[in-house]
């Protein structure tokens, strides 16, 4: 259950689940595409075990559920929802810079938020109310207009609850791959999106993956994973406490340790197996823990360069000089420094985004942030002194690539 691992065969079977799944979720998506609502309802019956109603949820019921929720609970997402915001004000560039570069000519980006998304909360037997944070925050903040919200019947209050604290008005009680068809396609009660972003299971991430077509998508995001990056001076009980933390997810969640002392690979195995012990979710942390275990590596450079291969989605840093070690990783979804600094934190409250890539995706994309949110256009305003000056190199090269009207363009400006 604590084992040492292969990083090839790890990373391998992380992404092996989405092929399988393409089929029945491109046969939802073709359902959709053909019946709309019809399809939703009768898939949520299949699937959810549900007859809805009414899909869209009503602002009574969002209303109602603060009676369900807990006032602590309802102060704590209000004081995250501060937090994340914060955060992700802070991320803001300018709507519009423009520079002069050389006299008459001034070059800058506009940036232009996106006019309508779709946010998938997880749901069902669990409820994710920091998921539905984390994935409109960001919207909000970079002045998207329209923000939808999917998540599965029967919806949890508690989620309501933190759509409610975000601003989120939107919402329907679909889940699975058809809320995805859904978002991206349209149908009678949810008009299309620009963009879906959320996380969600299997058939979730296949239907996202598959309809990136018709909408563009953040990133896969499936089962959570940890890598912690630990030397001698890491203390096992946290780097141990980091690791159920992760495990209790699901049962394909993952967690890796790479060291640079076998001794800690064995204290943290040791703490690991005592503290799984008595975990409220052992049974899911069991299952998480066939699929976890360790690298030793020879010294801290072969360390970082295995961090860097798996491209976790969460990285802890727990060595002497945590920073130093910072400025070497190249792929990780959000990188938690020293020992202090516990995953949790970033998934609740600190302000940082939890919707990252999985699977070694965060060597190909960045987590959730305003960015996706936003479009960017090049501006260039010239006036007849920039044009004289790049006049002759446009025309010269329009010439030689055979483009005549290009530099005819050019040409009949500087003659007037
Ligand atoms: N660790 C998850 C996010 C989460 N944790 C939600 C608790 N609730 C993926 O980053
Ligand atoms: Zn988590």
């Amino acid at each position: 259950m604590w084992q040492a691992l292969d990083i090839g065969t790890w990373l391998a079977g992380r992404r092996s689940d989405l092929d399988r799944v393409k089929g029945p979720v491109s046969e939802i998506i073709g359902r959709v595409r053909a019946e709309g609502d019809a399809a939703l309802l009768d898939l949520t019956k299949k699937f959810d075990g549900i007859d809805l109603a009414e899909i869209a949820v009503t602002e009574e019921e969002r209303e109602a559920a603060y009676d369900e929720v807990d006032a602590e609970l309802v102060a704590s997402l209000v004081e995250a929802e501060e937090r994340i915001s914060r955060f992700h004000e802070l991320q803001r560039g300018r709507d519009l810079w423009l520079q002069e570069v050389e006299p008459g000519i001034t070059l800058g980006v506009k940036t232009t938020p996106l006019s309508r998304i779709g946010a998938y909360v997880p749901g069902g037997r669990a409820a994710y109310p920091s998921t539905a944070l984390m994935c409109t925050i960001p919207a909000k903040v970079a002045g998207v207009a329209e923000i939808c919200c999917c998540t599965p019947p029967p919806t949890s209050p508690i989620t309501l609850v933190a759509l409610d604290i975000a601003g989120i008005d939107e919402i329907y009680r679909v889940g699975g791959a058809q809320a995805i068809a859904a978002m991206a396609l349209g149908t009678e009660s949810i008009p299309r999106v620009e963009k879906i972003v959320g996380p969600g299971n299997v058939y979730v991430t296949a239907a996202k993956m598959l309809l990136r077509d018709e909408a563009e998508i953040d990133f896969p995001a499936g089962p959570s994973e940890i890598a912690i990056l630990a030397d001698e001076t890491a203390n096992p009980t946290f780097v141990a406490a980091d690791v159920l933390a992760q495990a209790e997810h699901d049962p394909n969640s993952a967690c890796v340790l790479v060291t640079t002392d076998a001794a800690v690979a064995d204290a943290v195995g040791a703490e690991v197996k005592r503290m799984a012990a008595t975990a409220q979710r052992r049974d899911i942390i069991a299952k998480a823990l066939e699929h976890s275990g360790y690298i030793v590596a020879a010294d801290l450079d072969e360390a970082v360069a295995t961090v860097n291969g798996v491209a976790p989605e969460h990285l802890s840093i727990q060595v002497a000089d945590p920073l130093a070690v910072l400025n070497r990783i190249r792929s990780a979804g959000s990188i938690f420094v020293g020992p202090y600094a516990a995953v949790a934190c970033g998934d609740y409250a600190s302000g940082t985004n939890h919707v990252l890539p999985t699977a070694g995706y965060a060597s190909l994309y960045s987590g959730l942030d305003v960015n996706h949110f936003c479009r960017r256009s090049t501006v260039q305003v010239i006036t007849r002194e920039g044009l004289d000056a790049i006049g002759d190199v446009v025309e010269t090269i329009a010439d030689a690539e055979g483009l005549h009207a290009h530099a005819e363009s050019v040409r009949v400006r500087r003659r007037g």
